[in-house]
């Protein structure tokens, strides 16, 4: 076996998007395409030699064949070692995991999450740093710098190695273990909850629950822990084996996509709590019987509820939302007395804060909620949460939210995606937007004048580093908010999300269809922005 230098070219499309590189998997097998951004990433974290890394993907097409690559590569880079997940598998939240458990250098994620899987679908890949976490922009930026001037890249000449069995191999002078990929992340989740009141709760066959993986990368950690540690009845996990095209969906635990769910909590056999998760395992949907609860709403609960968690009972530093998620988190924050961060979308902005030890916990509407025991969001750990709140309190979901919004007042949040519109027009309307924000304040849009608008741009409060237009926010008179801005996850056109929310505090009218509730809001963003002009929509596509 003999290093190679590969001569190869840059290609001008590498600039890492919300959470790492996210394109077509036939760009991806394109000759170089992969290796270039690889020998990039280990460009940036400059002196390999004798480091340790971790690599594991969500099991989506391309994973596998990605994985072997990398193999080689990080070992013409003179890595000491490199553990990768068994099948090449590893969670989103347990690759962080394992890299703070191991005190890797860092990892490579393999994963486009929520989009669909397959030849024709979506492939992707990240950096996280020693931290566990994705690499921050700084960091980012200096990958896509490297893919911009790279001449050559390093590989070698071997065998596959077996993915599948765990134990060691050698390449070069690199050692590559296979590792359990479930068994350190399941003992993490141990050391957080009260896994003997969860497991009497799962016990009780009165308390029936399911949990859809939806044929992605949380299967195996939902069966080894709701099924095998906490005890609930088998098949409890459905669509449990993970698959390289998600058995044909699209792993994004919503209303929408996760309807499997949906149907079977509505079954015959009706279920007190239900959940899902996406593709990578970062995100989480949770539902209590006929009750649908927002993203939002779940980070302010896990927040108020926090005290009953044991890992949490010494106290919560702080949190912080992403500027989009809706505002019901900073209600507890305040009555409890700890700071609130606002960051721009993406987990890559919470890293630093949890670092310097300012926060706890944090999360973001899309459907992520994680804590500083990783420093990615984490799917199955929210699940486990909530499961035991339910356990502690014993109460069912519903009367645990409906109580929070008595004591509270209710924020109102919905998001509309419009998908696959053409691409320069959207950036054309949010120039177009950006040019009027000087003059809105004071415009009225039906019912509602705008108090204030601006593009959101923030500024780090531990290395001071900035990131401008990071979404566009209009403010009304009456409390509301809008948000707008593109999808940077993406791998076709261009998707336009505008997040709209609201503050409810009167008892009599805490139980609206948010639609509804924010109607007025939704139509004044329509008119400022003239959504159906650019784009040619009058509906979104998905509503959450
Ligand atoms: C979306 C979500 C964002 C999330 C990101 C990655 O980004 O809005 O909140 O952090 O996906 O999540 P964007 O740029 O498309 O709005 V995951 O679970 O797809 O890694
Ligand atoms: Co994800």
């Amino acid at each position: 076996m003999t290093i190679k230098v590969i001569a190869t070219q840059a290609f001008d499309n590498q600039r890492p998007g919300t959470s790492g590189l996210r394109k077509k998997v036939v760009e991806f097998q394109q000759p170089h395409y992969l290796e270039n951004f690889v020998q990039a990433t280990f460009n940036a974290i400059g002196d390999c030699n004798g480091k340790l890394l971790v690599v594991g993907g969500d099991g989506r097409y391309y994973n596998r064949q990605a994985v072997q690559i990398i193999v080689r590569m990080a070992a013409a880079n003179g890595f000491g070692k490199v553990m990768i997940g068994q099948g090449a598998i590893l969670s989103t939240p347990a690759a962080s995991c394992v890299i703070r458990k191991y005190n890797a250098c860092g990892g490579i994620v393999l994963s486009a999450s929520h989009n669909p899987g397959g030849p024709d679908e979506d492939f992707g890949i990240k950096f996280n740093g020693a931290n566990g976490g994705p690499a921050p922009e700084k960091v980012t930026e200096e990958i896509f710098a490297n893919t911009t001037s790279i001449t050559e890249y390093r590989t070698c000449e071997s065998a596959d190695i077996d993915l599948d069995a765990i134990g060691s191999a050698r390449v070069l002078d690199t050692d590559v273990e296979i590792i359990d990929s479930v068994t350190d992340y399941a003992d993490l989740m141990e050391s957080i909850f009260d896994f003997d009141k969860m497991r009497s709760l799962l016990s009780n066959r009165r308390f029936r629950m399911c949990f859809d993986a939806m044929h992605a990368v949380t299967g195996p950690y939902a069966v080894e822990i709701l099924e095998k540690r906490l005890g609930a009845a088998e098949g409890t996990v459905m669509n449990a084996v993970p698959s390289e095209d998600f058995g044909g969906g699209h792993p994004d635990p919503n209303l929408v996509h996760a309807h499997e769910l949906v149907e079977r909590m509505n079954g015959v056999e009706p279920m007190a709590f239900g959940a899902a998760s996406d593709g990578d395992g970062d995100r989480n949907m949770v539902l209590g019987s006929g009750f649908y609860i927002n993203p939002c709403d779940s980070l302010a609960l896990l927040l108020a509820n926090a005290h009953l968690i044991p890992g949490y009972k010494g106290g919560v530093n702080g949190v912080a939302r992403s500027m989009p998620t809706g505002r019901a988190v900073d209600r507890v924050a305040a009555a409890l007395d700890i700071p609130c961060y606002e960051t721009p979308t993406g987990w890559k902005f919470f890293g630093n804060l949890m670092d310097a030890g300012k926060i706890t916990l944090c999360g973001e509407e899309s459907f992520g909620t994680g804590s500083d025991h990783v420093r990615e969001k984490d799917g199955l750990w929210a699940v486990l949460f909530w499961l035991n709140i339910i356990a502690e309190r014993n109460q069912p979901a519903r009367t645990i939210v409906r109580d929070h919004w008595t004591q509270y007042g209710r924020d109102y949040f919905t998001r509309h995606d419009f998908e696959g519109v053409d691409a320069a027009r959207a950036a054309e309307m949010i120039d177009a937007l950006r040019a009027k924000l000087p003059s809105l304040a004071g415009q009225t849009f039906g019912e509602l004048t705008v108090e204030s608008a601006d593009d959101y741009h923030y500024v780090d409060p531990v290395d001071g580093s900035e990131s401008a237009k990071q979404g566009i926010r209009i403010y009304t008179q009456d409390g509301g908010r809008i948000v707008m801005r593109l999808s940077g996850t993406g791998t076709s056109g261009a998707t336009l999300r505008v997040y709209f929310d609201r503050y409810q505090p009167d008892p009599a009218l805490l139980g609206q269809d948010p639609q509804k509730a924010l109607a007025s809001l939704i139509e004044a963003a329509h008119a400022m922005a003239c959504i159906e002009q650019y784009t040619g929509r009058v509906r979104p596509d998905v509503i959450t």
